[in-house]
Order: C-alpha cells, then structure tokens, then sequence
C-alpha cells in the first residue's frame, strides 16, 4: 500500500495520474495547505520543504520509503513498475531532461502565477506580468518539443507526459492562450481523454475551494518564512 500525501492541485494531480495510470492500492491522506496541515511535524518528516505530493511507500523489502518532490515520486514509481518509462538510455535521459524542465521551469512559473492571480488578484500587476509571461514561454517551449511528435519523448505516453501535463489542464483558469499552441492542444486533448487522467483530477473534489480564498488561507500560504517560530 502506499499513502498519498494529496490536495487536489495541479502539483497533487501530477503523482495522482500515475498512481491511477498504475492501478495501485493507495490510501489518500488529504493535506489542507489552506489550513496549514504542511507545517504539521509528521508531515515535515516525510515532505521537509511542506509541500505536497509526498507518498510513503509500505510494499518494500524493508523499511517503509517516503519521496517528496513529484518529479522524484514519478522517477521512483516508474522505475520501480517499469512503466510509463523508457527503456532506451536515451529517451531515459530525456525522461529525465523533462521532469527536471517541470519542476525547475513550468512548474514554479505557474504557481507563482497562480499566486497572482488566485491570492492577490490585481495588486501587482508587474510581478503577475512576468509570471504569465514565463508561464506562456513553457507553453511555447512544449510546442516546439510536440512537433511532430505525439508524446514528450519518445514513442509513448510517459510521466514526462503526466509532469508537464497538469498546469496546461489549466491554462484558461490562469488568464493564458492556449491558441498560439496547436501541438499543446492537441497534447492537451488527447491526456484529458485518459480515464485515468479524468480520475486523478476528479480525486478529492470534493476539497477543491468553490470561493475566493479566505483571508486565514491567504495568510498561511503567503507569510512563510525559513525561521524558526
Ligand atoms: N516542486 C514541488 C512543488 C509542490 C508545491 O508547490 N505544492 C504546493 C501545492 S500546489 C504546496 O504544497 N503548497 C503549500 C504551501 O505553499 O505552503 C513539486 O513539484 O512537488
């Protein structure tokens, strides 16, 4: 069984994709960031940068494993599956080039836009600027990585594929234009169509905040700092 350390967010939906891809058992353990649940001790100890997804993982010879980070969680579930990842060297290499690009690049630009936009809409009109800038350029540097091609590397739907994916899903919500992107869209189209896919995003809806965020979520998620209390 593995546990699943989840709140249905684009960064959530990412490790829940390929754990329904997979058809494994897991047991999903909700973690409220608008309440603050990711500074929880038990939760710094499997995630210290109290960000989720995390997993532990409890079907190993040994000791249970815990991964934090979602471009380690995939690395680590493909490689022990075999699935959803290349066997030619080379198009592991590239496997890896993309869940780096994710985390490093699309990934920390979109959710600094998401900030923005979600949590202080209309009050820094320059920083929200050069998010949805940086955000588009990805959206421009997938296009040119799908022409041509079907998936992110290689011949298959891989957790490159599943990385990238997510914060696309959500381009309209965001304020981006997908239009300039024929190869995204139609990228975009054909992962959404996955049953697995439309799972993943559908798990913990129920979680998913309907209204503008609340003054105590605003609070949690902007004022961190790196010192002790
Ligand atoms: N690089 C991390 C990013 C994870 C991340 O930013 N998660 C957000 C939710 S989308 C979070 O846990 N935020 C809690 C907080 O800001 O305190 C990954 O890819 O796993």
């Amino acid at each position: 069984m593995i546990d699943f350390y989840y709140w249905p967010t684009p960064n959530g939906w990412k490790v829940a994709i390929l754990l329904e891809e997979l058809g494994v058992a897991y047991n999903t353990i909700p973690i409220n960031i608008g309440k603050g649940d990711q500074f929880a001790p038990s939760f710094l100890a499997i995630s210290p940068n109290n960000r989720m997804p995390a997993i532990v993982d409890h079907d190993t010879d040994g000791d249970p494993v815990s991964v934090f980070e979602s471009g380690a969680i995939l690395h680590y579930l493909a490689a022990k599956t075999g699935r959803f990842w290349p066997t030619d060297p080379r198009w592991q290499v590239q496997t890896m080039e993309w869940l780096f690009w994710q985390t490093g690049n699309q990934g920390p630009m979109a959710g600094q836009l998401s900030h923005f936009v979600n949590y202080a809409p209309g009050e820094h009109p320059y920083s929200k600027d050069r998010y949805a800038r940086e955000y588009d350029r990805c959206l421009g540097v997938l296009d040119r990585r799908l022409d041509g091609r079907g998936w992110i590397v290689g011949d298959a739907y891989s957790v490159a594929d599943m990385i990238c994916w997510p914060w696309v899903l959500i381009a309209k919500p965001l304020g981006g234009d997908l239009d300039p992107y024929p190869n995204v869209t139609r990228w975009r189209s054909a992962i959404k169509q996955r049953p697995a896919v439309q799972r993943a995003v559908d798990l913990g809806k129920e979680f998913r905040r309907s209204a503008p965020p609340t003054e105590e979520e605003r609070t949690i998620l902007f004022n961190q700092s790196g010192r002790p209390d």
